[in-house]
């Protein structure tokens, strides 16, 4: 037994290794991320970035009915994508063993809004597993995929940010070896989902559901600790832990498996405590399936949004709120900003002068949409800009302003390019602005489709994003520098102007993968006239100095001279030697 200091995510890519997982494939969404970062890392072991989380789940679920025991891995939004392969991979349940891990973001820390994956269980009939700490979260992925096999189930195991991102103390004992792989055998009664065959899987799946509910009531992932009888807390994942700072002295059931519920075991508990309540965050997931099951929780009034903490628990059960330390006063609020040299700036400052309608997508920048480039109009899921420009210029917006879809290039190539199949099938006249800083940038600068290099470190295909747009029946497509201020504004300029759907790509790197930064730049505060127009570009290397005139902070300043460009009395030029920073 060797003990480690472990996120949730590093303790579910352990577990899954563990278990001799050979295939893991995901997409990346904050907080789930790491979680097939460090599973790549493993020996013997293939790992892949896919482009959108329905193709991995897809990829996974070919690995496994060919006999590898395989990891999905996305944030909650991504399992609206994989619903589909989901609901009927429980029909045909799986091969070899088919772990989902899923990690939900309650309080929205970095999504768009919540969701509570537990609802996946009885909405899909897939079992649920929900670790409360890193070690559980590694043996619960761990027996996921043991019980996928026993039960022929693909298994979510669900975390939230609070369970993924904090270090726990985790046990590792000796790993499985890798589970070699078995004789494809051909079963098309279980695999090919027509009609007939459907209806068969679907009696199957009722029968497994139903075994998966006898087994939860005497499942070791599910537990109870008896002691004061006069309060029973049922709760589940992190929301246990805050029950054990708040209410050390009540009695806990604890759901480590959240569906199927263990009925008889969960009135045996209501029937051994004077008062039972249900703690839990995001949905009343729990509570519902309690009264369902006949059984009468108390309403306690915990926040139905956001996250819990075990101050809140305590407040409404009547605990001592653990003593914390308040926040130091007076601190400068931090909104996030592009980074200086970020090059989606030059892209907005342009689309800022055509006074564009903006439907905006989700990425570095979705950043856009706040002072002071303020040029964003929505931002709604990934992919979602270009339908919605298209649905704007149906509902006769355009002649005044013209209406643009901005997409950066991983959400493009994850469900933006068939939006853009739409509008060129249904002969739409807008503008596509792909924004292609050559990686994912936002969720931490994984790999995708455009960035030719996979994310165990091959060099590979990159998608030739001009072709892909023409293949689809784009005729105007053109590419440009965003850092060429005049020749982006002339590109949108012109291509606003055209009665045709066309595509700007605007292409260069993320200013965080240029290794070497060029010459900061300064202001001379002689010739600057404090007009603020290099202010209004954002960007965070800039700010107002004496008298309002520009500052430049050349510790911040990489030199990819924008503000150069915006300058009207040519007040900025080049300073100080260029310095290495090392590149991300
Ligand atoms: C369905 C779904 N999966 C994952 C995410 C997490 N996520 C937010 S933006 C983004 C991709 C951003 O990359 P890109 O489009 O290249 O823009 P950049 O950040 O590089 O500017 C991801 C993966 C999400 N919001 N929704």
């Amino acid at each position: 037994m060797v003990p480690m200091l472990l996120s949730g995510n590093e303790a579910v890519a352990r577990g899954a290794w563990a278990a001799g997982a050979l295939v893991g494939v995901g997409y990346p969404g904050t907080p789930s991320t790491q979680a097939l970062e460090v599973f790549a890392q493993m020996d013997g072991v293939y790992a892949e970035w896919a482009p959108n989380e329905k193709v991995a789940l897809e990829v996974a679920a070919g690995a496994s009915m060919g006999g590898a025991r395989s990891l999905v891995t996305m944030k909650h939004v991504g399992m609206n994508v994989a619903a589909d392969p989901l609901f009927t991979l429980a029909y045909t349940g799986v091969g070899a063993g088919l772990v989902i891990f899923v990690a939900d973001d309650p309080g929205m820390h970095s999504s768009q809004n919540e969701q509570d994956s537990r609802n996946w269980g009885p909405f899909a009939r897939v079992p649920v597993l929900e670790p409360s700490d890193s070690s559980e979260a590694l043996e619960f992925t761990r027996a996921g995929f043991d019980l996928s096999e026993r039960f022929d189930i693909p298994v979510i195991v669900r975390s939230t940010t609070r369970i993924s991102h904090s270090k726990g103390v985790v046990e590792l004992t000796r790993d499985q070896a890798r589970k070699p792989v078995g004789a494809y055998v051909k079963d098309i009664g279980k695999w090919v989902m027509m009609p007939a065959m459907a209806r068969v899987r679907r009696a199957s799946l009722d029968e497994r559901v139903r075994q998966m509910a006898s087994y939860a009531e005497e499942s070791p992932l599910n537990r109870i600790e008896l002691r004061d009888r006069s309060l029973g807390i049922v709760t589940s994942g992190v929301c246990y832990q805050y029950v054990r700072e708040a209410l050390p002295g009540a009695s806990v059931f604890k759901m480590g498996l959240s569906f199927p519920l263990p009925a008889g075991a969960l009135a045996e508990f209501e029937r051994s405590v004077e008062r039972l309540v249900v703690v839990e965050e995001a949905d009343n997931y729990l509570e519902s399936s309690l009264r369902a099951l006949g059984l009468s929780p108390e309403p306690i009034g915990l926040p139905e949004a956001g996250e819990l903490s075990p101050g809140l628990v305590a407040r409404a059960l009547g605990g001592d709120p653990p003593k914390t330390r308040d926040a130091v006063p007076g601190l400068p609020p931090r909104p996030p900003l592009m980074c200086p040299g970020c090059p989606h700036r030059g892209a907005y400052d342009a689309l800022r002068k055509v006074k564009a309608i903006v439907m905006g997508d989700i990425g570095c920048y979705t950043l856009g949409a706040l002072a002071p480039l303020s040029s964003m109009d929505s931002c709604v899921c990934m992919g979602a800009s270009v339908g919605m420009a298209h649905g704007m210029r149906l509902a006769g917006q355009g002649s005044e302003r013209p209406v643009v879809a901005v997409i950066g290039d991983s959400t493009f190539t994850h469900s933006g390019v068939t939006g853009l199949m739409d509008l060129a099938y249904n002969g739409s006249d807008a503008l596509v602005c792909i924004l292609d800083n050559r990686i994912t940038a936002m969720t931490g600068h994984q790999q995708n489709p455009v960035s030719g290099m996979t994310l165990q470190g091959r060099p590979t295909t990159e998608v030739d994003l001009e072709a892909l747009c023409r293949s689809v029946g784009v005729k105007r497509v053109r590419t440009v520098d965003p850092h060429d201020l005049a020749a982006a504004e002339k590109a949108v300029r012109e291509e606003v102007a055209s009665d045709a759907l066309s595509v700007i790509i605007f292409r260069a790197p993320c200013a965080l993968l240029i290794k070497e930064m060029d010459q900061p730049y300064a202001v001379d505060e002689d010739l600057c006239t404090a007009c603020r127009l290099c202010i209004r570009l954002g960007c965070p290397a800039i700010s107002k100095g004496e008298g309002g005139k520009a500052h430049i902070d050349v510790m911040l300043c990489v030199g990819c001279a924008d503000c150069v460009q915006v300058c009207k009395f040519s007040a900025i030029e080049l300073t100080g030697p260029a310095c290495d920073i090392g590149g991300v």
